[in-house]
């Protein structure tokens, strides 16, 4: 693949974007791995999460201005729904995705780690929306995760301004889970991967499942959505679960 490396093991798989020379800026090379990727992932019963991140100073700095510079409002339309396509993809994955943000994610690159379930970074990310200074707006669902991760306020004061933050800023508005030195970031995600690894496979893609759809259904439907899944898991995981709660061992799952 052109523009990212990608590796297996231990049922996890991680994605790096590895385009360091443009510090990873995603263009249409990156969406065709990405396409043929997630295509792989979701008929490859062995991966059951996946991380994300980049190689060098940076996750993502952004779509690829060189590229889009030349496009016509048509181009950059498709370019801009593409995109989207890729990044609900990774949400609509069966597993829990990762972001190990190494360095800046900026635009697109905040995009991406915002279509990841949990985000990692290290105390060198910096992060920030800087489509207005080029007279964009945000392409890749920016406008939309945003606002539903850190608040209206939060996300208008970062998409107005093109702010950069630091890492523990966007600890303190919820836009990432944990901040950790540098050099232990992969060390903390991949611990945070086999923990997510050693509870019942079922009801963790369930939970995602849930907590994504329901966000889009008003309370009673997504309550109800609950209801179902939650009954779905008795007579197979969650009964074991339960049993080897009551037999003090560990469940088989
Ligand atoms: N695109 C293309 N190349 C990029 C890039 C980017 N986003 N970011 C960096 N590069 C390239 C630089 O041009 C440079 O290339 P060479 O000159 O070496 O050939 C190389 O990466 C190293 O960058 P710098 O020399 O600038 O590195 P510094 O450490 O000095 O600065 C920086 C790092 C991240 C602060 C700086 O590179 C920077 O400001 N980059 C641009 C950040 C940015 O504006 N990102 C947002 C991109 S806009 C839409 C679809 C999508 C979008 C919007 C609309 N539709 C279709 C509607 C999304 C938009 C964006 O993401």
């Amino acid at each position: 693949m052109k523009t990212i490396k990608f590796e297996v093991s231990n049922n996890i798989a991680t994605i790096t974007m590895n385009r360091p020379e443009a510090l990873n800026a995603l263009n249409n090379d990156f969406f065709s791995d990405m396409e043929l990727l997630l295509s792989n992932i979701r008929e490859d019963n062995e991966i059951r999460i996946l991380v994300i991140t980049g190689e060098g100073k940076a996750f993502v700095a952004g779509a690829d201005i060189a590229e889009m510079v030349s496009m016509n409002k048509a181009e950059a339309e498709k370019f801009s729904s593409r995109g989207q396509d890729v990044f609900l993809g990774l949400e609509k994955l069966n597993m829990p995705v990762i972001a190990a943000v190494n360095g800046y994610a900026l635009g697109g690159g905040c995009e991406l780690a915002m279509a990841c379930d949990i985000r990692i970074a290290s105390s060198k990310a910096k992060f920030g929306q800087p489509e207005v200074s080029l007279g964009l707006i945000p392409g890749f669902g920016g406008t939309q995760r945003l606002p539903r991760l850190v608040g209206l306020g939060n996300a208008l004061n970062l998409l107005l301004t093109a702010d950069q933050i630091s890492a523990d800023e966007a600890l303190r508005i919820g836009l990432v889970q944990k901040v950790t030195e540098p050099e232990q970031l992969m060390d903390e995600v991949y611990k945070l991967a086999e923990r997510i690894l050693s509870k019942g496979p079922h009801s963790v893609s369930l939970i995602k499942k849930v907590a994504h759809i329901g966000l889009e259904l008003d309370f009673a439907k997504a309550t109800r959505l609950e209801s179902r899944e939650f009954g779905s898991l008795f007579g197979n995981e969650g009964t074991e679960g339960m049993k080897a709660f009551l037999e003090k061992r560990k469940p088989e799952w």
